[in-house]
């Protein structure tokens, strides 16, 4: 097994759950401060990237900046080919299994697979299951999001991610979400899906993350918390502790 992947079975084996931060260049004013710090209040990566991430080479900045930071895994978390930098540690290979557009299934894959090899970056292959409407990955994705209280649906796509060879699945309600994963679907997914489970959108509080993680979530994902909340430092150390007690 490869480096990154390695290193999170072993923050896994250690903690049981596990927190990854999503930086965005464009959305913070003081990325070497929120870097820092989650690395310091227990993130076991970052994440840099997301749907409208467009800028290539402001991403390799970020990536290269953020890698000067901080000795926790940087991990590309990319919406198109623009989201592969060379820089990055490992990246989540995803295919956007729900997309109505075979771009998001695998033509986008295609076209940045040789980069990915050029580059050295390792791939984490991901299936990636967009939950809900209106968010700018389901938009973006061309998702046909499945309704949040629909479990079965989520079940039959992870499973099916499971079978195809994924050893992740990344269950979405979408950046900045009103909405998070429900604990309902997450449990109905733990049931069959056998892989890593990440589940991020919409994540504001420790007692949601707990059910999360309780719910069977291996990792969850915090963006927009770090960017709009002014106490944000204290309830990402909450979540941190909830997920892991
Ligand atoms: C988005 O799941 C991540 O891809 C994080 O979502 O920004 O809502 O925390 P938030």
């Amino acid at each position: 097994m490869d480096r990154v992947e390695n290193y999170i079975n072993e923050e896994l084996k250690k903690y049981k759950k596990i927190c990854f931060a999503l930086l965005d260049s464009e959305n913070f004013n003081d990325v070497s401060y929120v870097a820092k710090k989650v690395e310091s209040l227990g993130a076991s990566a970052i994440l840099v990237g997301g749907s409208s991430a467009i800028d290539q080479l402001d991403l390799d900045k970020l990536v290269l900046y953020i890698k000067s930071l901080v000795s926790i895994p940087v991990i590309l978390f990319p919406g198109n080919v623009t989201g592969v930098s060379p820089n990055a540690d490992a990246i989540l290979f995803t295919s956007l299994l729900n997309s109505e557009d075979p771009y998001f299934i695998s033509g986008a894959q295609a076209l940045g697979a040789l980069l990915v090899k050029k580059y050295k970056i390792e791939p984490l292959p991901t299936g990636y299951i967009i939950i809900g409407e209106n968010t700018t990955a389901w938009f973006v994705g061309r998702a046909k999001g499945i309704p949040f209280e629909k479990n079965k649906i989520a079940v039959m796509y992870s499973l099916a991610a499971q079978y195809l060879g994924m050893r992740f699945v990344y269950l979405e309600a979408g950046s900045g979400s009103q909405k998070n994963i429900t604990s309902s679907m997450v449990s109905s997914v733990r049931k069959y899906f056998d892989g890593m489970l990440i589940v991020g959108g919409g994540i504001k509080d420790s007692d949601v993350a707990k059910e999360l993680a309780d719910a069977g979530a291996d990792i969850l994902v915090i963006g927009t918390l770090l960017e709009q909340d002014p106490d944000w430092e204290k309830k990402f150390s909450n979540i941190i502790s909830a997920i892991r007690a």
